[in-house]
């Protein structure tokens, strides 16, 4: 419990229907996966409005789909911890929800998305993650990109405000992806989402969701992103798994793609001061029977638990404590101006060996190997 592991419903719950064959499993209704998570040690279970309540549902359903749920919950005493809405699977948001050129949409997709914050608010969700996957376009010359971030900034502030209004007190993760489903996706980044969040009126209610595979298919280094939202007091949540470097989003299981970031994903986030949930936003692999399922949703948390252990070892190695020294590691933590010092006084000074500074190695090969060998458990 303590470790915070949490799943998405739609994650263990994929069919492996994907763009070129049909489902390969069946359907896996919501109370079964709290309680088999349960049983395999998960804390939380994350959802789309959608995977729980079908989008045609009526209120007879929909009470019924909640109510079977929370039984799963009371009875397991597994967490809500963030819940979600799906602007992406009905064909209304073809083009998008708060960004659609469609003002119809737009005003369809906002209150989808208010109205779903009651049912989050009372289940007890303290976050809410927005995935634009059909914010964005394939034609430049279809999506006027100003305007499109004009009406995503004004749905934004209407949800937070709604939530101050309500006494909800829901905070706001942006989950960024450069494409997949649309050609190219609004907030592509987490520099993208960051910049952006900026300009919101409640921008201190927003944060971000990234993802590994996300930045990782934008050819970015996701360990240095998750550093600087850190930085930012902007880590709100995360979405864990695995990609093989550019190219369709895999969702694998965490530490089945680049395994070495993954090690320095988990290090980060055990010693940098991240609290929330470790989220997995994976799919079990379509070549996989209901079994296949339960052993992958555990692998993502064996995996982990493997890596923090392998990350302390890191961290208490004395050998990798020198070199940490001898690399400079802690010397960036000094401000570059001395304390007191004047701005004139800093110019005119000539206190560097600029010839010796030159010639320094710095010794990261050898950092990168003794990771290296506490990875491989040589160490
Ligand atoms: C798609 C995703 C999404 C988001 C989810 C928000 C369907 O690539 O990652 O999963 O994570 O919509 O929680
Ligand atoms: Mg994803
Ligand atoms: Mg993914
Ligand atoms: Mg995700």
């Amino acid at each position: 419990m303590e470790d915070k592991f949490s799943f998405g419903l739609w994650t263990v719950g994929w069919q492996g229907r994907d763009p070129f064959g049909h489902a390969t499993r069946p359907v896996l209704d919501a109370p079964t996966a709290v309680r088999k998570l349960a049983e395999l040690g998960a804390w939380g279970i994350t959802f789309h409005d959608n995977d729980l309540i079908p989008f045609d549902a009526d209120a007879a359903e929909r009470d019924r789909r909640i109510s079977d749920f929370r039984a799963a919950l009371d009875e397991t005493g597994v967490v809500v911890p963030m819940v979600t809405t799906d602007l992406f699977q009905h064909p209304v948001f073809k083009d998008g929800g708060f960004t659609s050129n469609d003002r119809n949409v737009r005003r369809f997709a906002l209150r989808k998305v208010l109205r779903n914050l009651e049912l989050a608010a009372e289940l007890g969700a303290g976050t809410i993650v927005l995935w634009g996957g059909r914010e964005g376009s394939e034609v430049d010359a279809a999506k006027d990109v100003r305007a499109a971030l004009d009406r995503y900034r004004e749905a934004l502030d209407t949800i937070a405000q709604y939530s101050e209004d309500q006494g909800y007190g829901l905070k706001f993760a942006l989950e960024p992806k450069p494409n997949e489903p649309r050609g190219d996706i609004l907030l592509p980044t987490i520099g993208h989402a960051l910049a952006f969040i900026g300009e919101l009126e409640h921008h201190r209610l927003f944060g971000v969701n990234p993802e590994v595979g996300h930045e990782q298919m934008a050819g970015l280094n996701f360990v240095h992103g998750i550093a600087q939202a850190l930085w930012q007091g902007k880590l709100f949540h995360i979405d864990l798994n695995g990609q093989k470097g550019p190219r369709y989003d895999q969702d694998l299981v965490f530490g089945h793609g680049d395994l070495l970031s993954a090690f320095f994903l988990v290090d980060l986030l055990e010693h940098g001061g991240y609290e929330g949930p470790r989220h997995f936003d994976y799919k079990p692999l379509r070549t996989e029977d209901l079994d296949g399922v339960w052993a992958s949703a555990a692998a993502n948390m064996r995996t982990y638990q493997l890596l923090r252990e392998r990350a302390a070892a890191f961290r208490a190695d004395p050998e990798v404590q020198e070199a940490l020294k001898t690399s400079g590691v802690y010397e960036l933590a000094e401000p570059t101006l001395s304390e007191g010092e004047s701005i004139a006084d800093f110019i005119k000074a000539d206190d560097v060996d600029v010839t010796a500074a030159a010639e320094r190695g710095y010794g990261f090969v050898r950092l990168s190997q003794l990771a290296l060998e506490h990875v491989l458990g040589a160490r």
